[in-house]
């Protein structure tokens, strides 16, 4: 038999036999496995070796559970609405269906080409109005249950892609797919009321078997933090008052001086006529100012209102400022400030000349001769009237309820997680279905009448008023009230791209469904997701937008959990051969379909996975990839050679087997796929010396090839093949190890008479006393001539017999 191994013929061979006998047949009988992997955006740019990766590792996880005789449920779909594909189809001059639907045809045929156990009757494909039409349905509850509503608000807004972005989007003050910095537009929007989930979505993490650093940043961008707002009366109008939230309540007889945000309600107000000028000004040139300018900067600025307000707990008058480093949509978008202990109240009295109180000192002096704001703040109260000498810890906990018995403020909670802002002004989305009566309001499109298809236009290009493209189809827009029948307009917002991935993976066991978003009976038999494989980036957005959606559903009864993702694992990234971040501009994109052209899918599958630990990022090399073609011939020929020799099983080949089942299941349980690779070269090696000096057998071959299926499963099935089986090697159980059999069994010990060795004898390790002495008497018997006054046994070390 030929021992070189063709790629080609073999993976073309077993694609051609899945495709006609599936190995992961839907079968009820057996235990659930669902492996979900984060579907693409069909971009035009295809596939490239980093997409690979996760794909390539969910699907070994895959077929790792298949071989534990469950039934895996693992599909693939397309997040096909949104920014990306609009922008690319403005780009290329095509309409968006056009050009997304050549994506998909394209990206299919590379996903295909992975060679995995994608399920592909389950395919889901979020602009089919079929799928949208839950999408819409899931909005139309949320609007029942009063967690959709309207606003008008300064919003986020990307003057590049000409859209409204969610705070999720627009991180750090700049657009996150363009990088261009965010500005402010007063905009009608429609939101979705993720802030009642906050305290479910933060408690819910506790119970997930993700990854800490995912879950310590959606704590962070939930950002509960407990306090207190304290009112603080005007000083010429002493039955007004600001109000405002701290988290160091505390700190109060040391607030100096307070500080609203430029969009404060009560700036105007409080403006005396002599301020006047200076503080629109400043208003004005706030406004104007992107939000990264505002977050990151470094000089403080601010002006003085001219008025002041009363410190509530010593009446002390405080001096109320402007300054954009509040900010409007925090607390109350006013602050107390406390220069002693706050880096940016320090900056601020500082650059203004204004009074700063230390009110907690670490060890009781003074403190008043500070150099830098204490903003450790941990100690004994000083210069705090009854409060001094406590323990300010303690007096941080307490403070909130004092302050509400006191009067002059209450406990509360605060979020850094703000309403979802939902609605685009984009054409490429879902189309949001309400309908806007002059008499009625909003109302919901009926339910029978979804979905409300995305009509076709002939300009699809973002305007730069904010409108939709929608907005100047009239046919379109002009309907008639569900409710009363009277003349009336469509929305013409689109959903954002986040709307269809929120919840696809429900939608998958169950894509036939058209009464139903998902059958509660499938739901409770397929549903949830036990283990989700993406990249890192979706750490805040998409993975906190399913879970809200998720928690939304249960309430409502689609389905009886209310967190989507059980485990999850984010993969690292491949990057470009110097180890830069792949793009098309570098000309460094490394594309798979190369790679399988030359050295065949499962080359590629392994090599993905032996370029370093899975969830850390690692470059390209090609050097590599030939590597892992070379040891995937050499594990063929083995198998080749040795089968036909048909030679017995050692002990050493037994203890071989044992081992190599124990280090691959166990590396690949703990996720540290790399080097399964690597222990599959090193016992690969090991065989082939073994084959040298006599021959393999055909267990340990079998174990072998058992063993590498989830891998490379092409090469897997046709070694299993010339094995003489002629099931699938899918069809076989993982297999298991004997933790004896897996031990060094034998050791060398000396036997000696008086000290002195006369021979070395082979025991097995674990040996017990009167068998390794009755081994010793026998191996030097003809030397055992005296009287044996002492037996002297060491375990794994000597044995001696001392004679007179
Ligand atoms: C007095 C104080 C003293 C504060 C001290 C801190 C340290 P988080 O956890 O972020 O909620 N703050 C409140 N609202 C703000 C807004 N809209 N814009 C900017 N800053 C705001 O932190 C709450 C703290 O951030 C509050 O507690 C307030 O300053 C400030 F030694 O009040 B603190
Ligand atoms: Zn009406």
């Amino acid at each position: 038999m030929n021992t070189i191994y063709n790629h080609r013929a073999v993976e073309e061979k077993w694609r051609k036999v899945w495709e006609e006998k599936p190995v992961n047949p839907k079968d009820e009988s057996k235990p659930k496995y669902y492996c979900l992997d984060m579907f693409p955006y069909p971009s035009g740019a295809g596939l490239h070796v980093g997409h690979w990766r996760g794909y390539v590792i969910s699907d070994v996880w895959s077929r790792y559970q298949l071989m534990h005789g469950k039934y895996v449920i693992h599909p693939m779909g397309w997040d096909a609405f949104g920014l990306p594909a609009e922008n690319y189809a403005i780009k290329t001059g095509q309409h968006p269906s056009i050009s997304t639907a050549a994506n998909i045809k394209n990206i299919k045929r590379q996903v295909q080409q992975i060679g995995a156990l994608y399920d592909w009757d389950m395919e889901i494909n979020t602009t089919d109005p079929k799928y949208y039409k839950w999408t819409q349905w899931i909005f139309i509850q949320m609007f029942k249950h009063g967690l959709a509503y309207e606003k008008k608000m300064p919003l986020n807004w990307c003057p590049h892609c000409k859209a409204v972005l969610a705070n999720e989007e627009a991180e750090g003050g700049v657009c996150e797919r363009c990088g261009t910095p965010v500005t402010k537009k007063n905009l009608r929007q429609w939101m979705l009321k993720i802030t009642s989930y906050a305290d479910r979505l933060l408690e819910g993490l506790d119970d997930l078997d993700w990854p800490e650093r995912v879950k310590k940043m959606q704590k962070d961008w939930i950002g509960r933090s407990y306090g207190a707002e304290v009112n603080f009366p005007l000083k010429n109008d002493p039955d007004k008052h600001i109000t405002v939230f701290t988290t160091r309540p505390d700190t109060l007889y040391g607030a100096t001086f307070m500080v609203l945000a430029p969009e404060h309600e009560m700036v105007k107000e409080l403006t005396t006529p002599e301020q006047k000028a200076e503080v629109e000004a400043y208003c004005q040139a706030a406004a104007n100012k992107s939000n990264v300018d505002r977050v990151q900067n470094k000089e403080k600025t601010g002006v003085w209102t001219g008025s002041y307000a009363i410190d509530p707990l010593n009446n002390a008058e405080v001096p109320i400022w402007v300054s954009d480093y509040v900010l409007a949509d925090h607390g109350t978008g006013a602050i107390m400030c406390v220069p002693a202990h706050d880096q940016r109240d320090w900056d601020f009295a500082k650059k203004f000349g204004l009074k700063i109180i230390p009110v907690i000192s670490p060890d009781g002096s003074d403190m008043s001769d500070m150099k830098e704001p204490y903003v450790e703040a941990k100690g004994k109260m000083i210069n705090s009237g009854d409060w001094n000498g406590m323990d300010s810890d303690k007096l941080k906990s307490e403070a909130p309820d004092i302050i509400q018995k006191m009067g002059i403020g209450k406990r509360t909670v605060s979020y850094k997680l703000r309403d979802w802002v939902f609605s685009r002004q984009r054409y490429w989305g879902e189309p949001i279905p309400i309908i806007h009566c002059p008499h009625c309001g909003a109302v919901p499109v009926p339910e029978d009448q979804l979905p409300v298809v995305l009509p076709d236009v002939k300009s699809y290009e973002p305007t730069d008023t904010g409108e939709s493209p929608l907005a100047s189809m009239t046919d379109w827009v002009n309907t008639t009230c569900p409710v009363c029948g009277r003349p009336a307009k469509r929305e013409t917002n689109t959903m954002p791209q986040w709307a269809g991935s929120s919840w696809y993976f429900l939608r998958y066991v169950d894509v036939h469904n058209d009464k139903e978003l998902v059958s509660r009976e499938k739901a409770d038999k397929y549903l949830p997701v036990d283990m989700y494989i993406g990249g890192v980036e979706h750490a805040v957005l998409h993975l906190l937008y399913a879970r809200f959606w998720t928690k939304f559903l249960h309430d409502i009864g689609v389905v009886d959990f209310d967190e989507p993702f059980k485990r999850l694992f984010n993969q690292g990234m491949i990057l470009g051969p110097k180890g830069i971040k792949m793009s098309k501009s570098l000309g460094n994109v490394v594309s798979p379909d190369d790679m399988i052209r030359d050295f065949g899918c499962d080359a590629l599958r392994m090599y993905e996975l032996f370029i370093g630990p899975p969830e850390v990022d690692s470059a390209w090399d090609d050097r590599g990839i030939e590597g892992i073609s070379r040891f995937l011939n050499k594990v063929y020929k083995l198998v080749v050679e040795e089968s036909a020799k048909d030679v017995p099983e050692t002990k050493e080949l037994v203890r071989l087997r044992n081992q190599m089942i124990k280090t691959i299941t166990t590396r690949l349980e703990s996720f540290s796929l790399n080097t399964v690779v690597s222990g599959f070269m090193e016992y690969t090696n090991t065989f082939a010396n073994i084959a040298k000096k006599g021959g393999v057998d055909k267990k340990t071959l079998e174990a072998l090839t058992v063993l590498m299926a989830p891998f490379a499963p092409h090469l897997a099935e046709e070694m299993h093949e010339i094995l003489g089986y002629k099931e699938s090697v899918f069809k076989e159980q993982w297999p298991t190890w004997d933790e004896k059999l897996t031990e060094e069994e034998d050791v060398q010990m000396p036997v000696q008479i008086n000290g002195k060795t006369k021979k070395v004898i082979s025991l097995p390790k674990d040996v017990k006393k009167d068998d390794a002495l009755a081994a010793a008497k026998e191996a030097i018997a003809d030397k055992l001539t005296g009287n044996v006054v002492k037996e002297i046994f060491v375990p794994g070390r000597i044995i001696n017999f001392v004679m007179k």
